[in-house]
């Protein structure tokens, strides 16, 4: 692949708007090439936003899952979200678990509720994470198309550490993968075997997106999880299982119908990665975890 020189284009024309200056960075792709917005602090104006989507009472469901010893994740991640997600916005968390006893109860801000939803475990560590594509579809057409108009799904392994608010939101969005967001799509590590369903080939590829965190509207999230899950279970029937799990399919999704929105890598850190100068907020945080403890059985 040719080099392509980046010129930073120095915006004057047409900027009017009396707040553009905060909205704009010429440091970073802020727009895909099919012209899906790139989320990155100093892109948007909060209060424009918020006015806009309390004009419309829009609903948000945030789905997340704690199986077996990941309940001791729910503590931090819901206190969190009460502090950064979608504040002064309804919000309705929904926790699927399979040890309802063990969910602790919050005090949850105006216009929030929390839905505890019992699940069965599955006994390889890789079902439980996959699993949760066919979950959150059921669930779709179940339960959260009546009740929110929105839905963001997540990893319970995070803390919110900054804003996240209606600026996400969009038809189907994604977020890019911390860890790839300067790497080149050699580097991406997209599922390259032809015969799994999560295939995208070498010269393909847009981004590498994280499997932790993607939503949008309930229908076009129903469809996401719907492929997910019925991509698992045709490679299962063949023995297959795609290289990242769950993170491969969505990223095969996302190739062919592509994310209305993306959400920088601001939105998914993980301190692993240090901190570049391109990420001046880090909002969301992988927790530190001791994988011998909290994913043995
Ligand atoms: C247990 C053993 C090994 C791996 C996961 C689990 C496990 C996961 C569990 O016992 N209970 C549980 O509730 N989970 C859920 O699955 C939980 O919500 C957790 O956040 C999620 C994904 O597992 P996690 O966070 O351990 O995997 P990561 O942080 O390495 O996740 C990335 O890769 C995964 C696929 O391998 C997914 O795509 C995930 O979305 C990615 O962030
Ligand atoms: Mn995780």
């Amino acid at each position: 692949e040719s080099q392509q020189k980046v010129t930073q284009p120095n915006i004057t024309v047409g900027a009017n708007h009396p707040s553009y200056k905060n909205c704009w960075r010429t440091d970073v792709m802020m727009v895909t090439p099919w012209l899906a917005p790139i989320v990155w602090d100093g892109s948007f104006n909060i209060d424009i936003l918020n006015a806009q989507f309390h004009q419309r009472g829009v609903r948000i469901g945030l789905t997340v899952f704690a199986i077996k010893k990941y309940t001791v994740f729910l503590k931090i991640f819901i206190e969190t979200a009460e502090k950064y997600f979608m504040v002064g916005h309804k919000v309705c968390y929904y926790v699927f678990t399979d040890r309802p006893q063990d969910i602790p109860s919050f005090s949850l801000g105006e216009g929030r509720t929390l839905n505890v939803i019992e699940v069965t475990s599955y006994k390889r560590w890789q079902d439980v994470t996959m699993r949760r594509m066919q979950i959150i579809s059921e669930n779709c057409l179940k339960r959260f198309i009546y009740e929110v108009d929105y839905l963001v799904c997540s990893d319970v392994d995070m803390m919110f550490a900054g804003h996240h608010g209606v600026e996400m939101l969009s038809d189907v969005f994604a977020a890019i993968h911390p860890g790839f967001f300067q790497a080149s799509r050699k580097q991406f590590t997209h599922e390259r075997r032809p015969e799994s369903q999560g295939y995208i080939p070498e010269d393909e590829g847009d981004y590498y997106y994280t499997g932790c965190y993607f939503g949008g509207k309930v229908e076009e999230v129903y469809k996401v999880a719907n492929f997910c899950h019925h991509a698992m279970m045709a490679d299962k029937a063949k023995n297959m299982e795609a290289l990242w799990h769950d993170e491969s399919y969505l990223n095969r999704y996302f190739l062919y119908y592509k994310p209305t929105k993306l959400l920088s890598p601001e939105y998914v850190w993980n301190n692993y990665y240090g901190s570049p100068v391109y990420v001046k907020i880090k909002r969301f945080l992988h927790v530190d975890k001791d994988f011998e403890k909290i994913r043995s059985n």
